[in-house]
């Protein structure tokens, strides 16, 4: 496992400095969810099967900007679902992304899932592992990524971060999010999953939701490449991840690479609440 931290570093290194210097224009090509690809979500996708191939224990990698899985070391054990740069729509406007990890083992399901990692290039750029718990660190001047702290979610957190076209909201899903703001919680909501979720696991909790919406009735965000590695650091956080049907996210089974689902992260009273306006 070791080797493919050691990949993801050089990757977000390289990517670091995609974002800073080069082209953020499109491409004139569509990706499998019919978004314009902008070169540097091509690039980031390079960087990251370049770095991948090098490391025999990956079998194959499903990325966010191919149609279909690639084949990478026979004799791997680990399939790695990523989304190479996530929020990549954000960088012209010089808000944070980041790039997203499912390390996973004897298929893509979320009970396949042995660690997820995450990349956020803000002002600094930090790296997140989760194993058995979950561990920040910093990128330094020399290149090196330094451990900083674990991150450990409180039971009851004060950010609200509510995805999704809130005019294709349910009328229950709104008033879930009208009663957590009565009660005085923070609008945190940036656009971009990765400083989204990264916010509410550093200051101690809350709630991201990206629900199902009458144009979106899945969702938008995909299981292999977004939901699951977060749903993964959540639960090792002490916190919690379940779709609009209150089933853990880490149970579900897609049928495609690119299968979505309405999601909910946060820390265990905001999914509470959630649970109880979903059942
Ligand atoms: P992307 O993978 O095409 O960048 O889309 C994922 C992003 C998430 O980071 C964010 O939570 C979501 O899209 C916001 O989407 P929208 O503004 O369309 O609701
Ligand atoms: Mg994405």
């Amino acid at each position: 496992m070791n080797e493919i931290y050691e990949a993801i570093k050089t990757s977000a290194i390289r990517i670091r400095e995609l974002i800073e210097y080069d082209d953020t224009g499109y491409s004139s090509s569509i990706n499998t969810t019919g978004d314009t690809q902008l070169k540097i979500d091509i690039k980031s996708d390079l960087v990251i099967e370049e770095e991948f191939r090098k490391i025999p224990s990956i079998k194959e990698i499903i990325s966010e900007e191919k149609e279909n899985k690639t084949s990478l070391h026979d004799n791997g054990i680990y399939t790695i679902g990523y989304d190479p740069l996530d929020g990549s729509s954000l960088i012209d406007v010089d808000l944070s992304v980041g790039s997203i990890f499912g390390i996973y083992e004897g298929g893509s399901n979320g009970a396949h899932l042995k660690a997820a990692v995450y990349v956020v290039y803000g002002p600094r750029v930090e790296l997140v592992i989760a194993e058995s718990d979950v561990k920040m660190y910093r990128l330094n001047q020399k290149n090196e990524f330094v451990y900083m702290h674990d991150i450990k979610l409180k039971e009851k957190g004060k950010l609200n971060a509510p995805g999704g076209t809130q005019q294709g909201w349910s009328k229950s899903h709104k008033k879930l999010i009208d009663d957590i703001f009565q009660d005085g919680y923070r609008l945190r909501y940036s656009g971009g999953m990765v400083p989204d979720l990264h916010q509410i696991l550093l200051k101690g909790g809350g709630l991201f939701s990206y629900p199902g919406t009458t144009d979106v009735p899945k969702g938008k965000l995909r299981m292999i490449f977004e939901v699951f590695p977060f749903a993964f650091v959540f639960e090792q956080a002490g916190g919690a991840a379940i779709n609009d049907k209150n089933q853990r996210i880490l149970d579900l089974v897609p049928s495609h690479p690119h299968d979505t689902t309405p999601c909910f992260f946060g820390s265990k009273k905001e999914i509470e609440r959630v649970m109880a306006c979903y059942e």
